[in-house]
Parts: structure tokens; C-alpha cells; sequence
């Protein structure tokens, strides 16, 4: 599955800490768009959508979320609750975002700026279209 655990270095000390986000050091993609989530109310699931082509780093700066990410052959669910642990999410992964906490502020990284057509919102076509690329994957190795 294209996710990853992204370890974010803090510095500082008994003043206070802070964390820096840098294409290439510590992000692994051009930061062309950030935005963030907050005030979602309790009970609320958001995303149920995946990406044909975006990257993002999800990172919950206050607070906590859960995620489900499927990427077809199977799905696993991540809690995010530290301002310090990132969420590599690649294209073509389902994701589900809900538990958040009432002070959660979700900050998100794109490599791409905001395009509708970019999402899949619906499993089936998401599925499909999975399969369509293994399809057309096998015919370029041969
Ligand atoms: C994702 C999860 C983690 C914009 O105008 N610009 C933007 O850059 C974005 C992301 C959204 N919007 C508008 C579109 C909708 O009218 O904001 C509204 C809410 O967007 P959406 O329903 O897509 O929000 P989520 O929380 O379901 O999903 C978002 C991202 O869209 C998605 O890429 O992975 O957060």
C-alpha cells in the first residue's frame, strides 16, 4: 500500500517545540497546496474518496483522527495524534477519516493543486479503475 509513517523531527525544549516541513528533507513530494481541517463534528466520516494522481502528508497538529486506507488488496487504520508523526498517502488509496477528536486541526500537504476530477468517489469505479491499471501494467511488461 502506498502509506507511510513519516517521523517528523521536533526542536526545541522546555519552551516550546516546533516543526518544519521541507520539500525533499522531510517531505517527499513539491508542496504545491496545504489546507487544513477543523471543527468536524462528532460522528462525522470525511474523505471516502481516493486520488488518481495526488500525493499528500497529513498531519494532525492538534488533537487526533482516525483513518482507514485501502488500496484494494486489503485496508489498515491509523491514528493520527501526534503534531509530530506524518501520513505519507499515495494515489489510489482509499481513505476514510473519522473519531476526530473536537480539537482536531488536520493539515494537509498536496503535491497538486485542488482538482475535482482527480477524485474517485465512488468504491466501484475506484476498484475498476485499480484493476484497469494492473490490466494495463501486465501489458506493458510483456
Ligand atoms: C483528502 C482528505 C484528507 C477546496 O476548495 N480546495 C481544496 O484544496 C480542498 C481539499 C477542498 N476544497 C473544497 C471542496 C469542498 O467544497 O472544500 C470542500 C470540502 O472538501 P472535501 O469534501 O473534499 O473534504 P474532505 O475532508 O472529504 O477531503 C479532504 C481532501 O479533499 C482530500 O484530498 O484526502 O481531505
Amino acid at each position: 500500500m502506498d502509506i507511510e509513517r513519516v517521523q517528523l523531527q521536533s526542536h526545541g525544549d522546555h519552551g516550546g517545540m516546533l516543526v518544519s516541513l521541507e520539500t525533499d528533507r522531510n517531505v517527499p513530494f513539491p508542496i504545491r497546496r496545504v489546507y487544513y481541517i477543523f471543527g468536524t463534528q462528532q460522528g462525522i466520516h470525511r474523505g471516502c474518496h481516493a486520488h488518481r494522481h495526488l500525493n499528500q502528508l497529513a498531519i494532525a497538529v492538534r488533537g487526533s483522527v482516525k483513518i482507514l486506507l485501502d488500496d484494494g488488496n486489503g485496508a489498515r487504520e491509523v491514528l493520527l495524534d501526534q503534531p509530530s508523526s506524518g501520513l505519507f498517502m499515495g494515489s489510489m488509496v482509499w481513505r476514510e477519516l473519522y473519531d476526530f477528536s473536537d480539537d482536531c486541526v488536520l493539515m494537509v500537504l498536496a503535491d497538486q493543486p485542488y482538482d475535482p476530477t482527480d477524485y474517485i468517489r465512488d468504491y466501484a469505479q475506484f476498484l475498476g479503475e485499480l484493476s484497469d491499471r494492473t490490466y494495463l501494467e501486465g501489458v506493458v511488461a510483456c
